[in-house]
């Protein structure tokens, strides 16, 4: 197996260059972990300041382009992106360990969403109003925020940054991005195409390193204007507090525990495949997964038992390698800590009805590997019926009723997205008015997001915001109103 011969740099001011500390991380593969995929730099808080200081001085440059010409530049990295995507969506896999369907998928994604964006300058930017004086030219212009704090997570490396940073360009800010640990080489292949595509010195930079040094500096430095952060509940609430102490503007998007309401109705084939699909792509690790089976009445056991039989047959190995449909989990603390959660439903008395363990073997060795998990029997009161476990792992509860269902689903403290499979438009409507999810499904899947359509939770699952589509505007761009009235005399 290769062993690390690359070293990466931080991009600062349109230059690759080192941060200003020698201490690196290995980037392995967490299928192989002798693979290693190049050495990242351990960025210090100077090495933030100067990206900050870079993007504070492209900015009133940048803001003043048109909208066409920053459409221009999206759509050229939309298309380098597609040209690179089999690339790109390679190390994705090597280095995050999803399957390479997934990979370069989500790197296609990125395509789309790049092209959506590069659209969005094109596109009203403002409102005009009828003013008191007749003669007054009364409107709203969308202008920018600033500098804007760009930290994503591992889980889906390109398509998290590039639907933020994309908007983030595309109404004339500029960026400081900070990547996750786990996957800088993601990033670092998607800030390149973005470079490549046209973007003026300063207005993407990236700083790679550890969220409690440039996360925090991006948090907490008053030129930095706003935050836009995907990841854990307990980093997001801290930022938020530190960030908005400050008076700068926060996006949060956190965790969920989503649920698949099965009514007695449903199709129990299609129930299965949107149970497994929404909980065992990714290795369960989306803030969208599905996490709770809530199956109502004389089907439970139809479901879980072909729920379980399904999950028996799933092949995992690595995501390299096409014929698998799961691959290992991200690093050995999130393989020890859904480990952890399987034996805390353990204790708690579900009963595990297959998985429920490492995977050991050739194949699966040196990589953080767990089986496709089915609890059975969980109890809405759980730890592992309320906590988010970010693996592949779904519990089923039985309940008596729809509406006993739709009480349980929505008794959590999350509020991303949630489905309901049934056959009753009457049940559609119901569990549309009452869930108190983001993103509501009927017959689809919990995971999953289209471009161009608002992306956000309720309750603890986000900060109020929404991303992608017209919804990214809110964040990225602050209102001027304008009275524009004639000189007298
Ligand atoms: C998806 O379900 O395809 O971090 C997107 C996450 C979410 C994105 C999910 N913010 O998993």
């Amino acid at each position: 197996m290769a062993t690390a011969e690359r070293t990466y740099q931080n991009f600062i001011n349109g230059k690759w260059v080192d941060a200003s500390a020698a201490e690196r991380r290995p980037d392995q593969n967490p299928a192989d972990t002798r693979e290693v995929l190049g050495e990242f730099p351990r960025s210090t808080v100077e090495d933030v300041r100067s990206a900050i200081d870079a993007a504070v001085a492209a900015l009133p440059e940048w803001r003043r382009t048109s909208g066409p010409q920053r459409s221009a530049i999206l759509h050229k990295a939309a298309n380098l992106l597609e040209q690179r995507a089999s690339e790109v969506g390679e190390a994705l896999t090597l280095e995050e360990g999803k399957t390479i369907a997934e990979g370069v998928g989500e790197v296609m994604r990125g395509v789309a969403i790049l092209r959506y964006y590069a659209g969005e300058p094109l596109r009203p930017f403002g409102e005009n109003y009828q003013a008191t004086n007749p003669t007054t030219f009364l409107y709203t212009e969308q202008v920018p925020l600033g500098v804007v704090g760009v930290i994503t997570p591992w889980n889906f490396p390109a398509a998290i940054p590039i639907w933020k940073l994309a908007p983030c360009l595309a109404y004339g800010n500029v960026a400081v991005f900070k990547p996750a640990e786990l996957t800088p080489l993601t990033a670092h292949l998607i800030v390149e195409t973005l470079a490549e595509a046209g973007l003026p010195d300063g207005v993407l930079n990236m700083v790679q390193g550890p969220g409690s040094v440039v996360g925090n500096e991006l948090a907490t430095n008053p030129k930095v204007n706003g935050v836009t952060f995907t990841g854990s509940a307990e980093v997001g609430k801290q930022l938020y507090r530190v960030a908005t102490d400050r008076g700068a503007r926060v996006q949060l998007e956190l965790g969920g525990k989503n649920p698949l309401i099965v009514a007695d109705d449903a199709s129990v084939d299609q129930a299965v495949e949107l149970a497994i699909s929404g909980a065992m792509r990714s290795t369960g690790q989306k803030c969208t997964a599905t996490s709770r089976a809530i199956v109502v009445g004389r089907i439970a056991d139809q479901f879980t038992d072909a729920l379980v039989d399904r999950a028996k047959a799933l092949k995992v190995g690595p995501g390299i390698d096409k014929e698998n449909y799961m691959g290992p989990l991200v690093s050995e603390d999130a393989r020890n800590r859904v480990l952890e959660y399987i034996d805390i439903g353990k204790r708690e008395g579900a009963t595990v009805r297959t998985g429920g363990e490492q995977l050991s073997g050739s194949d699966y060795d040196h990589g953080y590997f767990v089986a496709p998990t089915i609890f059975d029997n969980m109890k809405p009161e759980m730890r592992i019926a309320q906590e988010e476990i970010f693996g592949p792992v779904i519990g089923v509860i039985r309940v008596d009723s729809i509406e006993d269902a739709i009480k349980i689903a929505n008794k959590v403290d999350y509020g991303l997205s949630a489905s309901l499979a049934t056959r009753d438009i009457g049940r559609a409507f119901e569990f549309i008015r009452q869930i108190e999810a983001g993103i509501v499904h009927v017959n689809s899947e919990t995971a999953g997001a289209e471009p161009h359509v608002p992306f956000g939770g309720m309750k603890d699952s986000s900060s109020y915001s929404r991303e992608q589509g017209r919804a990214a505007m809110e964040f990225f761009t602050q209102t001027k109103t304008v009275y524009l009235d004639m000189p007298s005399g």
